[in-house]
């Protein structure tokens, strides 16, 4: 059976990562597979953007590097409403240096991104040690279960230089070696880019009513990803952060990604 017939129930049995694992029950259970992406730049927009969408959405992901007034005080208010709303944390860094360099990233600097994001994003384009370096910044193996890391596998801009080869090392990375229970996902436009149903898809570029932005961004509507691209999860930002009803918005993505999701797996 394809990975894209069953449920996330199913799937949740099947995932290697423990953070994989614990997200496809959350969207089973919460029965919502939208990923709200906060990218405002005020600490206290995006605290009031999570605590209206919340209830609606699995996934908050961020760029922390955008946020004008980070704080640790910013942090532990958005994560104690990931606590009441029950969703994860992304942050979106699309890690991309050599292991050494990654580590200290993760861990280190202002953000200390390690101590508060569930998930992170990283480019494979330096190989399999993207994932030893980050994992090297975790310390002990109980850290490591409750983390996880979507490889980048396709990206939806337009002329991107990603090609076959790559997206098919890319799944390679994720899905053989001794660190694929540090790999919760793909980030990627397609279903074709990989087959393990443990894994699950990420994917962002997705808008209702708009095709293209002004700077290569390419749109496609929350029925396409899901039920031909074979998305799990759907990033929405501008299209519910730039609404003039932020929380009417969230729940109208969050009825259309999860209605697509009950067809796609009912067929
Ligand atoms: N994002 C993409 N495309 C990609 C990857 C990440 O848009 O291929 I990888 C991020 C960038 C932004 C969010 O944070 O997802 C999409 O935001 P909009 O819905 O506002 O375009």
């Amino acid at each position: 059976l394809q990975r894209t017939r069953l449920t996330y129930e199913n799937r949740s049995n099947l995932a290697k990562s423990a953070v994989a694992k614990r997200l496809f029950q959350l969207m089973a259970s919460k029965q919502t597979n939208l990923c709200l992406s906060a990218d405002v730049t005020k600490a206290d927009d995006i605290l009031d953007i999570a605590d209206k969408c919340g209830p609606y959405i699995c996934l908050l992901k961020t760029h922390i590097d955008i946020v004008e007034d980070f704080s640790e005080g910013f942090i532990t208010n958005l994560q104690a409403l990931a606590k009441r709303h029950n969703f994860l944390l992304l942050e979106d860094r699309k890690f991309a240096d050599i292991g050494n360099t990654v580590s200290l990233q993760y861990g280190k600097g202002l953000y200390k991104i390690s101590n508060w994001a569930d998930l992170v994003t990283a480019h494979t384009l330096p190989g399999r040690s993207i994932l030893q370096g980050l994992k090297a910044a975790l310390g002990n193996v109980e850290a490591g279960q409750e983390r996880g890391v979507f490889l980048l596998s396709e990206m939806s801009a337009s002329g991107n230089l990603i090609d076959d080869k790559y997206k098919e090392n890319s799944n390679k990375i994720a899905t053989e070696g001794g660190d694929i229970d540090f790999v919760a996902g793909i980030v990627c436009q397609s279903s074709n880019a990989f087959a393990f149903p443990g894994l699950i898809q990420l994917t962002p570029g997705v808008k209702i009513d708009e095709s293209v932005d002004k700077l290569g961004q390419q749109y496609q509507t929350p029925e396409l990803v899901v039920k031909e691209r074979g998305a799990d999860i759907g990033v929405v930002g501008r299209g519910i952060i730039q609404a003039n009803d932020v929380q009417k918005a969230a729940i109208t993505y969050r009825d259309r990604l999860w209605t697509a999701y009950k067809e796609r797996v009912a067929k």
